[in-house]
């Protein structure tokens, strides 16, 4: 294949500020600590490092719909994380997540203090400590993490690939969002095809497969993700679409969006939560 505008790739990749587009000013070729900076702590066990991106609210829905089913042991402080400021490089996060992404979680009610890293293996973590929103069946726990697996392998696609290329990449690249968009609607046909005989992911019980898919998959064909909703005719995934429209009208769910949450209009935020009272909507003037 020929080589696309004219770049010939050096023998040996070096760091140069290349312009990374949006994320120029936190992308980064090494790991590791940038400055000292501590996390605050609350009074909770739970200690939630976040921020609501799709990967944050998985946790948030989690967490405020164990509360919903009356776990009062679930209550939670969220603290934000602002991955644009570079918050993730302290030296606090990177001591409970090395790899430096939201979210990231410290149960304090273990001794020594458990940390926990990657959505996926939070939702685990929860699950099992609580008892919740997890099968214990074997065959029906195996359809689960089937699911919530697939999910964390997925939808790096439909975000770092064609998110980043359709909508935030300096330049329009016609074989990458190409690529990506392929792939991402190979995924909507999955997800629909499966959904067309299941109410959830894996059946009639909604569980944490549907909280991880949800805050992606929901959010693409509900809520028009990277204005990409026509490009990727997404409406005409139906069984997708009344999928996601049953999970996000669930009340825990839209509280769980709400947390960590640091744009968007002023009534939709909430930058930390640290008890129930932080989420109540101040009356309609
Ligand atoms: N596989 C990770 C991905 C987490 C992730 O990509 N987090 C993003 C926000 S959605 C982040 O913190 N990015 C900051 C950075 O890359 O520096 C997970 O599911 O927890």
């Amino acid at each position: 294949m020929s080589e696309a505008a004219g770049y010939t790739p050096p023998r040996v990749w070096k760091w140069e500020g290349q312009d990374g587009g949006r994320f120029t000013n936190i992308n980064r070729p090494v790991a590791g600590a940038t400055h000292e900076k501590e996390l605050p702590v609350g009074e909770h066990p739970l200690q939630l490092y976040s921020l609501a991106t799709p990967n944050g609210v998985k946790v948030t829905i989690l967490l405020e719909e164990l509360l919903a089913l009356g776990r009062k042991d679930a209550e939670y402080d969220a603290y934000l994380i602002n991955i644009g400021e570079g918050d993730q490089f302290g030296s606090g996060f990177v001591a409970i997540n090395p790899n430096s992404k939201i979210p990231a979680l410290l149960d304090r009610s273990t001794s020594p203090p458990t940390r926990v890293f990657e959505s996926g293996a939070i939702l685990v973590y929860l699950a099992e400590k609580f008892g919740a929103f997890l099968p214990t069946d074997p065959s029906a726990r195996a359809e689960c993490m089937s699911w919530l697996f697939w999910q964390m392998g997925s939808a790096p696609y439909l975000g770092g690939g064609f998110g980043h290329f359709y909508s935030y990449a300096p330049t329009k690249i016609e074989y990458c969002i190409d690529r990506f968009a392929m792939e991402v609607k190979r995924q909507l046909d999955v997800l629909d095809r499966n959904l067309s005989t299941r109410r959830f992911l894996c059946g009639d019980e909604y569980n944490i497969a549907d909280m991880a898919t949800y805050p992606w998959y929901g959010n693409l064909v509900l809520n028009d993700s990277y204005d990409a909703g026509e490009f990727l005719d997404v409406g005409s995934y139906t069984h997708v679409v009344r999928w996601a429209s049953e999970i996000e009208s669930r009340p825990a769910v839209a509280r769980g969006r709400r947390v960590n949450k640091a744009w968007g209009p002023e009534p939709e935020r909430v930058p930390e939560r640290h008890s129930a009272r932080d989420l109540e909507l101040a009356p309609a003037e």
